[in-house]
């Protein structure tokens, strides 16, 4: 019997080998904010119990990959300013609670990351109050002190400490935020032990880098030097853990910091308003307008993996980039877009029921709305507050929702790797349509897309290809008809087809 099951055990390896690497990664990562997610005791506030009730919600989606922003103590609604780097709020739960979502998320085949802030902490983090404490007391050799960038001269980015003359560095306005030393020897070793907290203690695959360009302010090198101590502290501590940055710059910029090797950074020029996705709807020339974009990040980075995404907790959500009021399939085209530039794509909560967020922060950090009267109540500082769709249990039952297209195109990429994890060519392209090739260890994917919102489009390609499968935005479906050597489809508006050999 023993015997048998190895036997079992090494086809399945050899069955699965070509796609060994991209069973063990996450490709659909999904963004969540525990405070607006979903509430369990009735307090308005979202919790970890409440996310462990929707972790089969998010696993039936599509999605194999969930990014947490930060859950450590702060005296912040978003926390980013952390009073604890190894404890979770208490307004979120208990760490046991917390454990109950690791401990799920594993039974799902869900890669859990969580947000890491360590440019800088909260000012009521123990760190900086021992170190103010000491500097008042005219102790500047305390060792907390060199935690932190302290000096005695007024300079940009610094605040100075109310009843000395000391200046603490302070890149994000406020105040509340003092930036970290991180060439302090007893600092990194703090950091060492906090990476082990999660990784192994905790049991979490990872981390999402948060401001690294921050680090050092102005010192790229300096920034990518630390990111690899991060990368090889975590690998040494978890292997397969996963990182991902948050360069907020030019593509050539990020290509740089992969050098890092950190696994991948997110492709902020292909989010927002004026990023590759929105703009190449927008373009009266699509298909030739994505296409280009497509071109650049390659030339830029050949062999990345790339972590591109629409929209994020910091910038307005899709439905505003893409002016998807009143046009719910523009909004999906935009998900479909992000699905084919490939690597590990970030989809902010909400974003698959086309929720609505713009102007200041709050605004985009909304109640995740399951339904009228099961929603978190609104972060501090919302001003406006609008849902264009109906909520997750309205659209479940609607099979041309947002929400269905969306899981059915999460779906496909899990079904068909090459859609995320091959090396993209492109074959064909006109003003509204495209065609790439997706390549992996000999196998084959070819994508064809029709980018207008209006008319039906043909596409023939030579060679034995069957459809697998397509995408369709509208109530039509897209087709494809075989004659001798090649295959001819006919897209609908925003059709999309999957074809292999
Ligand atoms: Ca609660
Ligand atoms: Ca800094």
């Amino acid at each position: 019997m023993k015997k048998l099951l190895c036997l079992a055990f090494t086809l399945l390896l050899l069955l699965g080998g070509s796609f060994a690497i991209a069973q063990a990664e996450a490709t659909n990562w999904y963004e969540v904010f525990v405070y607006s997610y979903s509430d369990s005791d009735g307090n308005g506030i979202g919790d970890f119990p409440g996310l462990l009730s929707k972790l089969d919600y998010i696993h039936d989606m599509g999605y194999d990959g969930i990014w947490l922003m930060p859950v450590m103590p702060s005296p912040s609604y978003h926390k980013y300013d952390v009073t604890d780097y190894k404890a979770v709020d208490p307004l979120y739960g208990t760490m046991a609670d917390f454990k109950a979502v690791v401990a799920r998320c594993q039974e799902l085949g869900i890669r859990l990351i969580i947000d890491l802030p360590v440019n800088h902490s909260s000012t009521r983090h123990p760190w900086f109050l021992e170190a103010v404490d000491a500097l008042k007391i005219g102790r500047k050799d305390h060792p907390k002190v060199g935690y932190y960038n302290f000096r005695q001269e007024e300079d940009k980015g610094f605040v100075q400490l109310s009843g000395t003359d000391w200046y603490y560095e302070e890149q994000f306005a406020g105040g509340q935020m003092p930036d970290l030393n991180l060439d302090n020897p007893a600092l990194r070793e703090e950091i060492r032990g906090i990476l082990a907290f999660w990784l192994i203690d905790v049991g979490i695959d990872g981390f999402r880098l948060d401001a690294v360009t921050s680090f050092y302010t102005a010192r790229d090198q300096d920034n990518i030097a630390f990111l690899r101590f991060m990368k090889e502290t975590c690998q040494e501590l978890k292997p397969d853990s996963y990182l991902v940055g948050e360069c907020w710059k030019s593509l050539e910029q990020i290509a740089a910091y992969y050098d890092s090797g950190i696994d991948s950074f997110f492709l902020f020029p292909a989010a927002q308003a004026e990023g590759y996705i929105a703009a190449s709807i927008r373009s009266r020339k699509p298909a030739e307008t994505f296409v280009k974009y497509l071109n650049q990040v390659k030339a830029a980075m050949p062999d990345r993996t790339l972590a591109p995404f629409l929209s994020n907790h910091d910038t307005g959500r899709t439905v505003g980039l893409v002016q998807g009021r009143q046009l719910p399939q523009r909004v999906k085209f935009a998900h479909a877009l992000l699905s084919l530039m490939g690597g590990h794509s970030f989809t902010y909560y909400g974003e698959e029921i086309g929720m609505l967020g713009s102007g200041n922060d709050p605004n985009k950090r909304l109640g995740m709305l399951w339904a009228e009267d099961e929603v978190t109540k609104d972060p501090p500082g919302v001003t406006a507050r609008e849902y264009p769709y109906p909520g997750v249990y309205a659209q479940q039952e609607d099979p041309a929702s947002i929400l269905n297209y969306i899981k059915k195109m999460n779906h496909q990429r899990l079904k068909m790797p090459l859609i995320a994890l091959g090396k993209t060519e492109v074959l064909q392209v006109t003003e509204d349509v495209f065609v790439l090739k997706k390549s992996l260890e000999g196998d084959s994917l070819y994508i064809a897309v029709n980018c207008s919102s209006k008319e039906q489009r043909e596409i023939s390609l030579e060679g034995d290809l069957v459809l697998k499968d397509v995408l369709d935005a509208g109530d039509a479906a897209s087709t494809a008809s075989k004659a001798g050597s090649s295959i001819t489809l006919l897209l609908q508006p925003y059709g999309i087809g999957f074809l292999s050999p």
